[in-house]
């Protein structure tokens, strides 16, 4: 070994950055667990892992305030509830760190208004909208600073937020063509099984925590074991018996059904069918998933509890995670002020 290489020993590759956010906009249910959650905390001992209670994109639709700050603390209880470690993890909320807000205005002024019209959630959301704010349309801007302000590798997401993802890679690639190298393009890491979980009462559409308060639409991720049972026990289906992963929309409740079991299970399509063989009907299932979903949420939801009964602890954990993620945002937002020609006095650079 050469002198150089015993007084420098290699550096260990940099672990894929991983930044992914959820809002505080009402009651984590199923889809957010299986679609995001669950993975986010399965990958946190091989990538550096960033996680974000997105405040400011909650308020692209009407919230209450004193309940927007509720669900604020009661995200991040939730998130650590289900296994998201804050020794391991950097959990934080998004209005904590100004850059975001910053960031999100410069990529504004280079996004062309055709690429947000195109977003399918803007168009179904406006849709629920009597009036529509101009921040539903500018929401995956606000995302893309979100993920680009750390150099995010990957962003692990559900199916729904694809088209977003794509979003923050153009992005990216015109502010580098424009200005020249500044950030990482991300990609999406989207779960095999679980990615689109669908509304239990319309499986048309997906779970949606701003539908979750619609009677047997979600399993909200703190609900009791009897109401678990009974939101699966009303579930929709369709007339016949046969128990199969299906894309056929008339049976997309049934497919559904089979979705959350394999997500859960993490057996294969063929493994999932081959345990309903002998079910009796749709009933069967029903119970079945349900006692799946039962114990696989019990301890998230008492942990959950438990957190709940300790905000201070709560802040002070959510305190450490905006001082870890203010020094790596406020870094990359200088550098991107400087390459866009802003002129930064000494005393306000990092
Ligand atoms: N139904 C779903 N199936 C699978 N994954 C889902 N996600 C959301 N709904 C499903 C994933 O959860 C993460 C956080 O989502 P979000 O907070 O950004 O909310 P959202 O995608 O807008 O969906 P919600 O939870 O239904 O909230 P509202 O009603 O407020 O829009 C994301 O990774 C998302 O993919």
């Amino acid at each position: 070994m050469s002198q150089q290489d015993s007084t420098h020993p290699a550096q260990p590759p940099r672990r894929p950055r991983v930044l992914s956010g959820i809002q505080p906009s009402g009651h984590l249910h199923l889809g957010n667990y299986l679609g995001a959650v669950k993975r986010w905390a399965q990958v946190q001992d091989e990538k550096e892992c960033l996680y974000c209670i997105v405040d400011l994109h909650a308020i692209t639709v009407e919230q209450e305030p004193e309940k927007l700050r509720h669900q604020t603390r009661s995200t991040a209880a939730m998130l650590l509830a289900a296994g998201i470690d804050p020794q391991r993890s950097t959990l934080f909320v998004q209005s904590h760190i100004r850059a975001h807000a910053e960031c999100c205005w410069i990529f504004t002024c280079i996004t062309p208004l055709g690429w947000l019209e195109r977003m399918t959630q803007f168009k179904t959301k406006s849709r629920r909208q009597q009036s529509v704010q101009a921040g539903l349309l500018t929401y995956p801007v606000l995302q893309a600073a979100d993920i680009l302000l750390y150099d995010a590798d990957e962003v692990p997401v559900g199916d729904d937020q694809r088209q977003h993802l794509e979003l923050s890679r153009d992005i990216a690639q015109r502010f580098n063509h424009l200005y020249g190298e500044t950030f990482v393009v991300p990609k999406a890491v989207v779960p095999e099984a679980g990615a689109r979980v669908m509304g239990l009462d319309d499986p048309a559409n997906k779970m949606s925590k701003s539908q979750s308060h619609v009677r047997g639409h979600a399993v909200r991720l703190e609900d009791s074991d009897d109401e678990i049972r009974r939101a699966l026990r009303r579930a929709v289906t369709d007339s016949g018996r046969e128990i199969r992963f299906s894309d056929d929309p008339e049976r997309a409740g049934v497919n559904n059904l089979l979705t959350i079991y394999q997500a859960i299970t993490d057996k294969s399509r063929e493994a999932v069918e081959a345990d309903f063989a002998d079910a009796r009907g749709y009933g069967d299932l029903k119970k079945t998933v349900a006692e799946v979903v039962i114990e696989e949420l019990r301890p998230v939801r008492e942990e959950y509890e438990h957190l709940m009964k300790d905000p201070a602890e709560l802040d002070r954990q959510l305190g450490i995670g905006a001082e870890r993620a203010r020094a790596l945002a406020e870094t990359k937002v200088a550098a991107v002020k400087e390459k866009v020609g802003f002129w930064v006095p000494d005393e306000l650079k990092p």
